[in-house]
C-alpha cells in the first residue's frame, strides 16, 4: 500500500511536467504593448500575468515573449544585460512569479534569445571598443566580436581607429558576436542556465540563426546543436525554436540540426500556402495539401511550427484581405490551426488586430475593452483597430476570437492534429480530409475550403465528430460515411 502511494505521489509529481513538456498551443507576446500594471503605460511581467487566465481559458498552453532583457530600443532585441529583466517590463522576480504562475496553469514559457548580436553599448563592446581605441588592442573583449581591419558589406568603422566590426543587421547598432570564441560560448552556457535552472523558463526561441555565420548554413547548424547541448545539459527536455527566415529547401537543412522546431516561413504571411489557399477565385485546398505534404516531406524528424504572422510581419487579417471578412478570417486561424506541430499565434491575432507597414505599427497595443491598454510603441505611424476588443469578443458567440478558442480547444481535445502522423486520404479543390495517427490511435480531419458551399465528404466507418468548428451559423453532418460539410467547415472525427 505504501508502495503504491508512493507511485502514485511519483506519476503525481510527474503528471504536471509530462503535460507542460507537450504544449503545442502557442502565444507570442510582446511584453511592451500586452498589459501594464503600473501605470506607466508600458505593458509589464506582472500585467502579463495578470492576464494568464485569458490565455489559459483561450486554450494557449505555450507562452514565448519577445526580448525582456535590459536594452536601450523598446523592442529589445539589442541586449545590454543577458542576465536580468528590462526595468520597463520589472525585476527577475517579476519573471520568477511569472514563471511559477504559467506553470502552475499548465503553460510552459519560453523567452527570445538574441545571441546573434548584442547592444552596441552592452558593456562586452564597450571594454572592446576603449582598447582599440587608445590602441592597447590588450581586451579579452576584442575577440568577443568580429573586429577586422578589412572592411566587408557589413561592416562598420569604429571611430577614432582603423577597425571595423561586424553589424548583420546593418544601421541596427547591434554588432555581431564571435560565436567563435570560446569566452562568448562559456557566457552564452552560463546565460542559458541561468534562465533554465535558476529562472525556470521551458526553452528560448533562438533569434535570426540565420545570420550566426551568414550564408554559412552548416557552421550555423553547427552552433545550433551546441546550442541545443547546452540547453539539454541544463534542463533536459527545454525547448527550442529557430528563427531561419528562409524558404523550404534552405529550412529543411536547418531542420536536420537538434534544435526541436523552426518557424514554417512557408506557411506564413501573404505568400505563404494557407493565405495562398484560401485567396483568389477559387478555393484552393490543393495548395494547402500539397504545401503540406513537401514540408512533411522536406523536414520529417522535426516538430513544425506553423503561424500567420509574428511581429515582423504583416498581421493576419491584412494578409488575407478579411477587413470585412470575419469568415475568412477565422477560417484562415482554423487552417492554420489544423497543421501539425506547435502552432504559434502572435497576441492579438486571435481578436482580428490589424498592422502593416513600420514594424511598430505591428506591435500595437493589445486591445482590451477594459480600457486598461498600455500605451502604443514608439514610431507608431498608424493606429487602427478593424475587429471589436476582447471584452466585446467574448460575450458575442460568433466573434473571431471565440472562433480561435474553439479551435484550440480542438487541437487540446484531439493531441493527434498536432502530433499524429499525417495521411492525406481525399482532397479536391474544396475539401481535404487527413488522417493523423500515432502509437495505434489515429483521428480525421475534414476542412471545407469553399467560403459558400456547402461540401460532401466521404469519412471512413465507425467515426463520430468529436469537434465541429464553423465560422458561421449551421453544423456539420454525419450519416453513416457521408458527412455534410457547411462551408468553412472543419470537421474533427475519432
Ligand atoms: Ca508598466
Ligand atoms: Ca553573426
Amino acid at each position: 500500500m505504501k508502495r503504491l502511494f508512493a507511485l502514485l505521489l511519483i506519476l503525481c509529481c510527474l503528471a504536471p511536467s509530462a503535460l507542460a513538456e507537450d504544449s503545442y498551443n502557442w502565444y507570442e507576446v510582446f511584453v511592451y504593448s500586452y498589459q501594464d500594471s503600473n501605470g506607466d503605460g508600458i505593458g509589464d511581467l506582472k500585467g502579463l500575468q495578470s492576464r494568464l487566465d485569458y490565455i489559459s481559458d483561450m486554450g494557449y498552453t505555450g507562452l514565448w515573449l519577445m526580448p525582456i532583457m535590459p536594452s536601450p530600443s523598446y523592442h529589445k532585441y539589442d541586449v545590454l544585460d543577458y542576465m536580468d529583466v528590462d526595468p520597463q517590463y520589472g525585476t527577475l522576480e517579476d519573471m520568477r512569479d511569472l514563471v511559477a504562475a504559467c506553470h502552475e496553469k499548465g503553460i510552459r514559457i519560453i523567452i527570445d534569445l538574441p545571441v546573434n548580436h548584442t547592444a552596441l553599448r552592452h558593456p562586452w563592446f564597450l571594454a572592446a571598443a576603449e582598447s582599440l581605441q587608445k590602441r592597447q588592442e590588450d581586451s579579452p573583449y576584442i575577440d568577443y566580436y568580429c573586429f577586422s581591419k578589412e572592411a566587408g558589406s557589413k561592416s562598420v568603422q569604429l571611430s577614432g581607429t582603423k577597425w571595423y566590426y561586424e553589424e548583420q543587421f546593418s544601421g541596427g547598432g547591434m554588432p555581431d558576436l564571435n560565436l567563435d570564441s570560446p569566452a562568448v560560448q562559456e557566457e552564452i552556457r552560463a546565460i542559458v542556465n541561468f534562465w533554465l535552472t535558476d529562472v525556470g523558463v521551458d526553452g528560448f526561441r533562438l533569434d535570426a540563426v540565420t545570420s550566426f555565420y551568414a550564408q554559412d548554413v552548416a557552421r550555423n547548424v553547427d552552433f545550433l546543436n551546441k546550442l541545443k547541448a547546452m540547453c539539454e545539459a541544463a534542463k533536459p527536455g527545454s525547448y527550442l525554436v529557430g528563427e531561419a527566415w528562409v524558404g523550404l529547401t534552405a529550412l529543411a537543412d536547418y531542420a536536420k540540426s537538434d534544435v526541436d522546431s523552426f518557424f514554417l516561413f512557408p506557411a506564413s504571411q501573404a505568400e505563404g500556402f494557407i493565405v495562398k489557399s484560401m485567396l483568389g477565385r477559387s478555393p484552393n485546398a490543393k495548395t494547402y495539401v500539397s504545401n503540406l505534404e513537401s514540408v512533411l516531406e522536406a523536414m520529417p524528424d522535426t516538430v513544425l511550427a506553423p503561424f500567420l504572422c509574428n511581429h515582423d510581419t504583416g498581421r493576419s487579417i491584412g494578409l488575407l484581405q478579411a477587413r470585412q471578412l470575419p469568415e475568412r478570417a477565422k477560417f484562415a486561424q482554423g487552417a492554420l490551426n489544423m497543421l501539425p506541430g506547435n502552432v504559434f499565434t502572435y497576441y492579438g491575432d486571435e481578436i482580428g488586430m490589424v498592422g502593416a507597414g513600420d514594424d511598430p505599427n505591428k506591435r500595437l497595443a493589445m486591445y482590451w475593452n477594459d480600457g486598461d491598454m498600455t500605451q502604443q510603441p514608439p514610431g507608431v505611424t498608424k493606429i487602427e483597430y478593424a475587429y471589436p476588443g476582447v471584452d466585446d469578443q467574448l460575450a458575442d458567440p460568433a466573434s473571431l476570437l471565440n472562433y480561435c478558442k474553439a479551435v484550440n480547444h480542438a487541437r487540446l481535445r484531439s493531441p493527434l492534429i498536432a502530433r499524429g502522423k499525417n495521411t492525406v486520404v481525399y482532397h479536391d479543390t474544396s475539401v481535404v480530409l487527413m488522417k493523423r495517427e500515432k502509437d495505434g490511435a489515429s483521428c480525421y480531419i475534414a476542412m471545407n475550403f469553399s467560403p459558400k458551399a456547402e461540401q460532401k465528404a466521404d469519412v471512413p466507418q465507425g467515426l463520430s465528430i468529436v469537434s465541429d468548428i464553423e465560422v458561421a451559423q449551421g453544423a456539420a453532418a454525419l450519416n453513416g460515411t457521408e458527412l455534410t460539410l457547411p462551408p468553412y467547415a472543419i470537421v474533427i472525427l475519432e
